[in-house]
């Protein structure tokens, strides 16, 4: 079905500068985090946008914001949406696409006056990042049902901030009542935030699914002692302990099908002359094969178990995050593989190496996502970025992938 597309490009672009403003860092990236002063900044601004488009907005428990547009008829909503939170040294695009098109789907279904059979809803959702408030995605995990809310609430943040103070002090404490319930579809777009779409020349991609992430915490407790008078092989250093893991990590366990990824790294005592006596690290395990995944967390735990044995120092590694592998809704693909059709760019399917709130939407509602180019795959850096003409593409799918959803 074809629709005329008249997304307004100099909105859309005026509220991607001013977003791209709050929680500016040089390089043009952004840090807004999590339920932080720059998140309440940009949450407020987004509310009254969304109030100036004319949508009922409200607010969960989860601190996640929706705003509604009513349809003919009082049927489940077709669903839009992303995060505005970003890495602590994130870029202006990532989840930020995905909310500001969403809204401006919704101005342009306003400004040509076209009622949908069924109410459109747009959602920006909380800590989906997952760098402040470990693990990711709390807000979507939350009205999903993978996170109950006294989990959510008790994460807290390094310097023991909880989620639910936070929530508090920003005061996008909503009410329980406000969760999103039952939905038509939720079509998410996102950057890509790798090199596919740009290195096949392509506009779209057709996200079919997201690959599983297994997230690990480890913490080697040895013997802090004086660099200088003490001999090596008196020594328990944690530090040397969890350099010769990480670097099995990569030589052993990484291959082309799993990804292992170490961050978040810290050692106390942490100066020159002290050998450090406790480290603390992440490592993120990632396959689209659930099997694998699984066994090279397996493998990761002996590996680390045995490495801590042999220089004799303890560890405790606990999982911190595990999700499946998902497939989204064919349905929901096929609407927005004909909407690409109709638009005449050029598309590839695509799996998803990121993991987005999509990934607990498709648990309760039929789900699927569009994807934009990332200019040299780059994401989760201030240098991200996605052409403008990719974003008109991505606005032009997005509303017609809607109309044709939002009818009966
Ligand atoms: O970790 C992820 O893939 C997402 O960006 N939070
Ligand atoms: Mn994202
Ligand atoms: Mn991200
Ligand atoms: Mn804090």
């Amino acid at each position: 079905m074809k629709t005329l597309n008249h997304i307004n490009e100099e909105r859309l672009f005026r509220n991607l500068s001013k977003s791209s403003e709050i929680g500016a860092i040089p390089g043009k990236g952004l840090r807004r985090l999590a339920l932080s002063d720059e998140d309440k900044e940009m949450r407020d601004i987004f509310k009254a946008w969304c109030e100036k488009a004319g949508l009922t907005v409200r607010v969960d428990d989860f601190g996640n914001m929706y705003g509604r547009r009513e349809g003919k008829k009082a049927l489940p909503p077709v669903v839009l949406g992303s995060h505005l939170d970003t890495q602590p040294a994130g870029g202006r695009f990532d989840g930020v696409l995905g909310v500001l098109l969403a809204l401006e789907v919704i101005s342009t279904l306003n400004d040509h006056n076209i009622e949908t059979d069924r109410p459109v809803e747009i959602v920006n959702f909380t800590n989906e990042e997952g760098a402040r408030f470990e693990p990711p995605m709390l807000g979507s995990g939350g009205i999903a049902g993978v996170f109950d809310q006294e989990y959510v609430y008790s994460r807290k943040d390094r310097d023991g901030h909880s989620f639910q103070e936070e929530l508090q002090r920003i005061g996008y404490k909503g009410e329980k009542e406000n969760r999103l319930g039952d939905f038509h579809s939720y079509v998410e777009l996102h950057i890509e935030q790798g090199p596919v779409l740009e290195d096949e020349n392509k506009q779209i991609g057709i996200v079919e699914g997201i690959q599983g992430i297994s997230w690990l915490e480890v913490t080697v407790t040895g013997e802090a002692d004086h660099a200088g008078p003490t001999p090596m092989h008196l020594r328990k250093d944690a530090l040397m302990a969890a350099a010769e893991i990480m670097h099995n990590l990569e030589k052993k366990i990484a291959n082309t099908e799993v990804t292992v990824t170490v961050g978040k790294i810290s050692a106390s005592p942490d100066t020159v002359n002290c050998v450090p006596g406790e480290v603390y690290f992440t490592v993120d395990i990632r396959s689209t094969d659930d099997s694998l995944r699984e066994e090279a967390v397996e493998e990761a735990r002996t590996l680390i178990r045995e490495v801590c044995q042999e220089r004799q120092v303890d560890v405790e590694t606990t999982a911190l995050w595990n999700t499946e592998k998902i497939d989204f809704d064919k349905g929901i693909i096929d609407a927005i593989e004909e909407s690409v059709e109709d638009s005449g760019y050029s598309s590839r399917k695509i799996v998803s190496g990121a993991g987005h709130d999509a990934k607990y939407m498709n648990n309760i509602g039929p789900t699927a996502m569009i994807f934009l180019p990332s200019v040299n795959g780059k994401s989760h850096v201030p240098s991200e970025l996605t052409l403008d003409e990719d974003i008109i593409s991505g606005a032009n799918v997005l509303y017609q992938t809607t109309v044709a959803l939002a009818e009966e």
